[in-house]
């Protein structure tokens, strides 16, 4: 486990005191199935360094940067990952919305977010055959962005609470790249129990899944810790649909985008939600991969869900 600079990490603006956050606890990829699942049933989350190897990382990492250096959103070598400041992708795609189907359902990525290592893992946490979602949320991050707190339950349980989030980092995330974060124990906090009660984020379009208090001021609340790391290529975080979590500012000077992707497992003998799932998925709200973050051009704003 290595020691967490604190010095360029932001929270929504706010540099965090060493007192609230923590380091996410590791689990090597040896760790008996037993000890897995204990530590997913008390923690909601499990972190496994390296799931991935660094050669299917750097797959993903070419084949999506190349496409963005095609609309002028990166610059220098693709798979360094280096933002331009600016984006055209508005006027060298016609439909935005397919760009990003396309980017979402590549090859390289889909053989790490649909692998059978990773059906394997989850089948261990849900403790039966799991599917994936075939619909998946390619995160760019780039400068300036960040992941509000929020649980995903009212996004993802419309079918089945039996559901789980893999989230997989694809390149180096030091914590000024705003890597995820989750807050500890939040999963058996009141204050989230309520807010997930019968909450349905496309149905309760009045209501938004997003915190309105940071998450420093919500750790405070809860007398809980961010819990947090400088993420590698090919890590892997595991969570649960109640526990609140997002990601700390992508603050790099040096214009590094984050990339992620997180994609959700649930048993395989529950009934599906058809949002997630099949040839054409419409995802949370219907409007299918356009609706995603990963489908704004990188110089305009994201929406809050
Ligand atoms: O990667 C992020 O910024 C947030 C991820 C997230 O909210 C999720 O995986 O549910």
């Amino acid at each position: 486990m290595t020691e967490l600079m604190l010095d360029g990490a932001r929270l929504q603006g706010e540099m965090p005191e060493a007192e609230w956050v923590g380091t996410m606890r590791e689990t090597s990829l040896g760790t008996p199935p037993d000890e897995v699942r204990r530590r997913f049933a008390t923690e909601a989350y499990i972190c496994v360094p390296g799931f991935f190897s660094e050669e299917d990382v750097v797959a993903v990492r070419r084949s999506v940067f190349d496409t963005l250096a095609t609309t002028g959103e990166i610059r220098g070598a693709p798979e360094e990952g280096i933002y331009t400041g600016s984006s055209q992708r508005r006027e060298c795609i016609d439909n935005l919305d397919q760009f990003w189907r396309d980017i979402s359902e590549d090859w390289a990525l889909r053989r790490v977010t649909h692998s059978r290592a990773l059906h394997e893992f989850c089948d261990i946490l849900l403790e039966e055959p799991s599917i994936a979602h075939d619909f998946v949320f390619l995160r760019v991050s780039n400068y300036g962005r960040k992941t509000l707190v929020h649980s995903d339950h009212g996004f993802f349980t419309r079918s089945t609470d039996n559901v789980i989030t893999a989230w997989i980092a694809f390149g180096e995330i030091p914590l000024q790249m705003g890597p995820l974060f989750i807050l500890e124990n939040s999963h058996k906090h009141p204050r989230v129990q309520e807010s997930i009660r019968d909450f349905d984020v496309a149905r309760d379009s009045d209501r938004k899944a997003s915190w309105s208090e940071t998450p420093l001021e919500i750790a405070r609340q809860f007398s809980c810790r961010v819990l947090t790391r400088h993420m590698r290529p090919g890590d892997l975080v595991v969570f649960g649909m109640k526990i609140l979590h997002g990601s700390l500012d992508n603050v790099d000077p040096d214009q590094h985008i984050r990339l992620t992707c997180d994609v959700r497992y649930q048993a395989g003998s529950e009934s599906r939600d058809p949002r997630y799932f099949g040839p054409n998925p419409g995802g949370t709200m219907g409007q299918g991969y356009g609706e995603l973050v990963g489908a704004i051009p990188l110089d305009e704003a994201w929406h809050i869900r």
